[in-house]
């Protein structure tokens, strides 16, 4: 069985873009102006792993928390697939991390699944916003600001630094 990294945040905040872009594959993942559309999970084949892209959480119930149904697919698919080796969590840089963030952290951490930490839509902050917005999510969430990486879909930014902490996550045992 191939080996499968995940994919997930909160919706709309620029997954199917970064998808695009790992892969320079425009249409590959549907960039949707209506959030929160994609309830299932799409798999995408490459030549020696799948990403996989989860549905995106928090938007319609996002002061209710995560729906129970939701928490069971993701928390079943973290805690329960043998292949997958690593995950992406997407957070968007202009905003402190949500409920819903918190809240996939912590399944997150009881997974313990590797991660690696991206921030989205870093070319809609200057380079000194960009800088304090990661200080102050690294913050909010207890990690280090080495530990998250500013991407953008837009301008290319950070995307080959990842593809190449992907690949590695995908060699890891
Ligand atoms: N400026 C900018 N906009 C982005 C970026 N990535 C995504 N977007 C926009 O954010 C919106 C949601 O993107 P999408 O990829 O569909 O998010 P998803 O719901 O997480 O899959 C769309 O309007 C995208 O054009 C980025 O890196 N920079
Ligand atoms: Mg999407």
């Amino acid at each position: 069985m191939l080996p499968e990294i995940a994919f997930i945040g909160r919706s709309n905040v620029g997954k199917s873009s970064l998808l695009n872009s790992l892969t320079g594959r425009k249409g590959l993942a549907r960039v949707s102006g209506t959030p929160g559309k994609t309830q299932h999970m799409n798999m995408f084949r490459l030549p020696t792993f799948y990403m996989v892209d989860l549905p995106g959480y928090g938007f319609a119930h996002a002061n209710k928390g995560m729906r129970a149904g939701y928490r069971k697919l993701v928390e079943g698919y973290l805690t329960k697939r043998s292949q997958l080796r690593g995950v992406v969590w997407l957070l968007d840089i202009r905003h402190e991390p949500s409920k819903d963030d918190l809240a996939f952290q912590d399944l997150l951490a009881e997974s313990g699944r590797p991660a690696l930490v991206v921030l989205t839509k870093a070319d809609k902050l200057g380079r000194q916003q960009q800088r304090s917005q990661t200080r102050a999510i690294a913050k909010a969430l207890g990690l280090t600001e080495e530990s998250l990486q500013p991407v953008s879909s837009v301008e290319g930014m950070g995307i080959a630094e990842l593809g190449d902490s992907i690949k590695a996550a995908v060699a890891a045992e």
